[in-house]
This record gives C-alpha cells, structure tokens and sequence, in this order.
C-alpha cells in the first residue's frame, strides 16, 4: 500500500503541468520514462526486501574485578587505560557525506583524520569552513582515477609514520547525463575506474597497514547504496544495476577492444555508478571472507541514506537538482541530511556496538542502525570472487 502511494505521488510529479523534460537524455525527469517507471518491477520489493532489523548491541562494560575478603585485600592502585587517538582514512572527505564524517569523528577528539582527497585546495577551504580544528586532521592527495595516484598516496602516507586503523573508501563520481564515456589515467571507464577500482587498489595497498595497527577494533568501510541493490524499490528504478558475466570488466572497460560497461552493453553513466556499487559491496564480503579470520579486521558497507543536496547529483541537470531533495524528504521520505548520514558513518567508523564483520548497515526511521539483507547480485559469493580477481589484474596486483 505504501509502494502504491509512493508510485502514484511520483506519477504526478513527474507530470507536473506545463514542465518540458525534453532536455534529458531521455525525455524524462527523475532519469525515468513515465512508462519505464510504470514498469517498475515493486514484486521483489515486498517479498525480498524484508530487513531483518538487528538491534544494535550494547557492549557491556568490563566487570571490575572485586574480592570478597575486604579486611586483608590491599587498594589496587587505580589503572586507567587511554586509548591513543585513532587515525582513519576517508576517501572524497572535501564534500558531502566524506566531509560530514570528517567532521563528526574530529570533533570527538578520538579521531585524527586522513582527508584523502584531489583537491587539496578545496578539501581545506571545506575543513576550515566546517570549524573542524587543524590538529584533528591531514589533507593528503589522492586521485582514485590514476593508479599511480593511488600508489603515491600510499607511499607518502606511509612515510608519514602513522599507523592506520580505519579506512573508508567514500570518494564517487555519478555521471547520469552523459552521453560518452570518459576515462581514468589508465584508460579505464571514470565510474567504474574511480568508484570501485581505485578504491580496490588503495584498500589492497593499505591492508597490510591496518593489519599492523594496534587499535582495538581496526577497520575497512566502503559505501555502498541502495540504488545497486535490486531487492528494493530504490533499485528497480532503471537503469538496473547489473554485472552480466563480466564481460566488459574482463577487457578492461577501455572502449576499445571492450564495452566501457561491466555487463559488455552500451555505455550507461547511471548504470555503471550503480554497477560500481555493487562492486563496492561485492569487495567488502569478500575482503571478510578472506582476510577477516586472519586480520580480526571488521569489513564493512553501508547505505547512509538518500543525501540528496551532496556534489554527487552535479551532474545532472539543475530541475533533477532542485526537485530531488523535496522528492526525498516528502514522497520517499528517505532523505537524510549530511550532519546525520555523517554522523552515521562515523558510527561505523567508530562505534563499538558495530563490530561485527561482513555487514551492509542501514538506518530505519527514528536513525537506529540495523544489518540490512543484500540483493541476490550484491551479495553473490562467485561473483565477489570474479570482481576480485578481474580487478586485481586490472589494477596490477596479479
Ligand atoms: P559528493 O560528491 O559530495 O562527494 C564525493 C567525493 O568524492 C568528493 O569529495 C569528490 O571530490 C570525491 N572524488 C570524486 N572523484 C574523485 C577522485 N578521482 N579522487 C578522489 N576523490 C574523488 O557525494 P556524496 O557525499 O553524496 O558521496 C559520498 C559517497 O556516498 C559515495 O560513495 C556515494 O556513492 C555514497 N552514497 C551517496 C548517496 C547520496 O544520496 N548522496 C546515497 C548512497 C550512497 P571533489 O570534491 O574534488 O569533487
Ligand atoms: Mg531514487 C523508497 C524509495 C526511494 C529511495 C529510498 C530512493 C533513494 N529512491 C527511491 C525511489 C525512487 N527514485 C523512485 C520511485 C524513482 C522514480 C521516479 C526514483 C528516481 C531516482 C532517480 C532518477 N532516484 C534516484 C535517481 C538518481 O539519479 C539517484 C541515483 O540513482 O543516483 C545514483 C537516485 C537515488 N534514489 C535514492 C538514492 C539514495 C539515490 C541516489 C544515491 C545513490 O545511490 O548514490
């Protein structure tokens, strides 16, 4: 009943008398024809897309040890355990959910941030103009679209002495508007190239860092989304994300000898983000098959809910803009805004109730976190091993 309301809202939304949507690419104004949309497949939505809410743990803290004989026992003298400031990475931290995060964590004063990001300039305008104070944080470049960027940054972070104890690969671009594709410094389609297969080298490269620190609870966060995940409503709105047989990924997604898409079809800006997203999450569950045991590191995704006033829609054409953020909080009702999705991932970051290894979180209506289920691609083990391994040649680590 509620998917119904929703869909006939959004129906007269997108019929708002006297509006022309002919400037977008295909005549439509949320990226949907009205008769895409109305094929929308919602069956999986209510069958599939049953959450299964956890409630969030309360760790218990330790007993102090106590003795039961108090006339000959000696007053212990009082210990007091200061954990050392952590240090976490966050990709893309100049803006939006990044930049968000950044700011939570600094100012808890436990945290000393990594700013990670393309654009010193900007990343340190947006720190300043957020009042996060300088020695909470470090703005170190990184391009996630050139693999020698990425392998820059790791040598100089490494030379900075730091330990690493979390990282969170958050930078994205989105390019629903366009009509070509374009390219990273390796020659590799931008969405794909940025979203997933820099971040895949730069957590692949970090990993023996992380596994070195001595923090208590050491951790690797890459943000997912709904929009990959086809078991909710959010995720049958076309272009669906899907990775086929790989196809494209296997040739490199250059343009050349192979399709710029994943699946081999023809170049899709919205679908290849989508597509990178479900990469993202795919390489989450199969760092933690691999190296969680081992490591003790906590894997982790989420989806941080709809921030729809981020640098993420830039792209997109300026009535997308202005009508998306109304569109989300008052018809969907999935809008977050960045202070809280910030605060939300900075939970993941940090919170000791979110340890477990392995999980996609989300948060319900009154901002409580629970392990959301994956659609069936996102969460497919043979395929998380094939993104894996194609990447890895990709990315030149095989
Ligand atoms: P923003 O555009 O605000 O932030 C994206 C960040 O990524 C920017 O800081 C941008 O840098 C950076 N970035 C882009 N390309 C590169 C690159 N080549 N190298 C380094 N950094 C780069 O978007 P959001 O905050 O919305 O997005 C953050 C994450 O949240 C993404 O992973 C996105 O998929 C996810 N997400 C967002 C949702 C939303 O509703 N907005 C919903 C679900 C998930 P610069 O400032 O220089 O452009
Ligand atoms: Mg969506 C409960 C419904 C819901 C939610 C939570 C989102 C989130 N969206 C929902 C529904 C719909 N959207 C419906 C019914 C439509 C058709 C009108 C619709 C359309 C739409 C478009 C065109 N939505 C979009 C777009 C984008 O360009 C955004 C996108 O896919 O970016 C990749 C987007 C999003 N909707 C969301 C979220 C979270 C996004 C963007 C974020 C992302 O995945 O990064």
């Amino acid at each position: 009943m509620a998917l119904q309301a929703t869909s006939f809202s959004v129906h007269n939304l997108v019929n708002l008398p006297g509006k022309t949507t002919a400037t977008l690419k295909d005549s439509t104004l949320f990226g949907v024809s009205l008769s895409d949309h109305l094929k929308v497949d919602f069956s999986s939505s209510s069958s599939k897309n049953k959450m299964e809410f956890t409630r969030r743990k309360v760790f218990k803290t330790q007993a102090v040890a106590t003795t039961d004989t108090p006339a000959v026992t000696r007053a212990a003298p009082e210990v007091k355990k200061t954990l050392r400031k952590g240090t976490v990475i966050i990709t893309g931290a100049s803006s939006g959910l990044g930049l968000a995060t950044t700011k939570a964590l600094a100012e808890t004063g436990k945290w000393h941030v990594i700013m990670a990001c393309r654009d010193f300039l900007k990343a340190e305008r947006a720190a300043k103009s957020a009042g996060i104070s300088k020695e909470n944080y470090t703005v170190m470049h990184l391009d996630l679209a050139s693999f020698d960027s990425v392998r820059q940054f790791v040598a100089n972070f490494k030379q900075s002495g730091r330990p690493l104890d979390v990282l969170v690969c958050n930078a994205a671009v989105y390019q629903p508007t366009a009509r070509e594709p374009t390219f990273t410094a390796d020659g590799i389609e931008l969405s794909v190239g940025t979203n997933h297969l820099g971040h895949f080298l730069l957590s692949r490269l970090l990993l023996d860092d992380m596994k070195k620190s001595d923090y208590p609870s050491k951790r690797l966060i890459i943000v997912g989304s709904i929009t990959g995940n086809t078991n909710t409503l959010a995720g049958n709105v076309p272009p669906k994300a899907n990775l086929g047989d790989m196809r494209g990924l296997a040739g490199g997604l250059n343009g050349l000898n192979s399709s710029t898409m994943i699946d081999g079809g023809k170049f899709d800006g919205a679908k290849a983000y989508k597509d990178s997203k479900i990469c993202n999450m795919l390489t989450m569950q199969e760092f933690h098959r691999r190296y969680h045991e081992e490591t003790g590191i906590t894997f982790a995704s989420l989806y941080p809910g709809c921030i729809a006033t981020t640098g993420l829609f830039r792209e997109h054409i300026p009535l997308f803009r202005l009508l998306f953020p109304p569109f989300q909080k008052f018809i969907t009702k999935g809008y977050v805004s960045e202070d809280e999705s910030g605060k939300r991932l900075a939970q993941v970051v940090s919170d000791r109730s979110l340890t477990k290894s392995g999980v996609y979180w989300s948060w319900n209506k009154d901002s409580a976190s629970f392990e959301n289920q994956l659609s069936e691609e996102a969460s497919d083990v043979s395929k998380a091993r094939k993104v894996w391994e194609i990447s890895e040649k990709i990315v030149g680590l095989a």
